[in-house]
């Protein structure tokens, strides 16, 4: 048996595992997979472990996806983590954690009032670092066309360690999301696939959004998406630098600072549930 801990970033969902004694995750892939079905299993967007940290950091995160698949970051997961890594170490915990993960240092942050603050970093612009061929490698995308269930978009792509495709709509409820997502997260210009976020901009402090996740489909919520989708609303000059972006399990205020060029992201973490399953 082992037991594991629920939580939730505006329900995006992820499963929560003590790993500190050792740097390999105590699960598989294929075991991810089920313990993430939501009638066969115990039912989350993904899998996360608080892995030893490592090059001077606290702790390692990785994460599995629902669909088994490995991305390099989570948004919300990292604030699910912080709160997780709180509950663990009990008095001795800090208010901020330097976490080490394959998109680089992340930097979590307990405010007062419960919510997390996450420092997640630079965004990388370029199409190599997307990766996307909708570029040469050196060059932005930014507006750019992209044929997709028979249509023409314009699509943003920006990386927040995992890949982003921003598309800007008049009417973010009437997109068939269900139908176009794999289609966008396939699509040959994306050799790593890709999360796909719509967003309708209701002002320029205000976003509205709606996300396609690689691995995971349909989910209520995407830190790294937010991110992405505020960064790609600047690039078009379509939203200031600070703002809300609301998804369908509630809002973040996203910044992207003028003084660092990194992207501050609030919101919410809460635990639901703690249990033991079979391995
Ligand atoms: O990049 C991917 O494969 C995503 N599915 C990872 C998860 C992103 C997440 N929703 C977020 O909040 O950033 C957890």
């Amino acid at each position: 048996m082992i037991s594991f801990v629920k939580y939730h970033g505006l329900g995006n969902d992820f499963i929560l595992v003590d790993n500190r004694q050792q740097l390999e995750p105590l699960i598989t892939p294929e075991q991810a997979i089920l313990w993430c079905d939501r009638h066969f299993g115990i039912g989350a967007d993904g899998v996360i472990f608080a892995l030893p940290g490592q090059a001077d950091t606290d702790y390692t995160m990785r994460i599995f996806n629902s669909d088994g698949s490995e991305p390099e970051m989570c948004g919300n997961g990292i604030r699910c983590l912080a709160r997780f890594i709180t509950d663990l170490e009990g008095v001795s915990a800090k208010e901020i954690y330097r976490i080490h993960t394959l998109a680089g240092v992340i930097v979590p942050k307990l405010e007062a009032n419960g919510q997390v603050t996450v420092d997640m970093g630079l965004p990388r612009l370029l199409a190599a670092a997307i990766p996307t061929t909708l570029a040469a490698a050196a060059q932005q995308v930014v507006n750019q066309p992209l044929e997709a269930a028979g249509k023409s978009w314009q699509v943003t792509c920006v990386s927040m360690g995992n890949p982003h495709c921003i598309t800007f709509v008049d009417d973010v409820a009437a997109i068939p999301l269900e139908a176009i997502g794999p289609q966008f997260e396939h699509h040959p210009a994306f050799p790593q696939r890709t999360n796909t976020e719509f967003i309708e901009v209701v002002s320029r402090d205000y976003l509205k959004m709606r996300v396609w996740e690689r691995g995971a489909g349909i989910t209520l919520a995407c830190g790294t998406g937010a991110c992405a989708a505020l960064a790609a609303g600047v690039l078009n000059g379509l939203c200031d630098r600070r703002a809300t972006v609301e998804l369908p399990g509630g809002c973040l205020e996203i910044e992207w600072s003028e003084v660092d060029q990194r992207l501050y992201m609030t919101g919410p973490a809460q635990q639901v549930f703690s249990g033991l399953t079979a391995l």
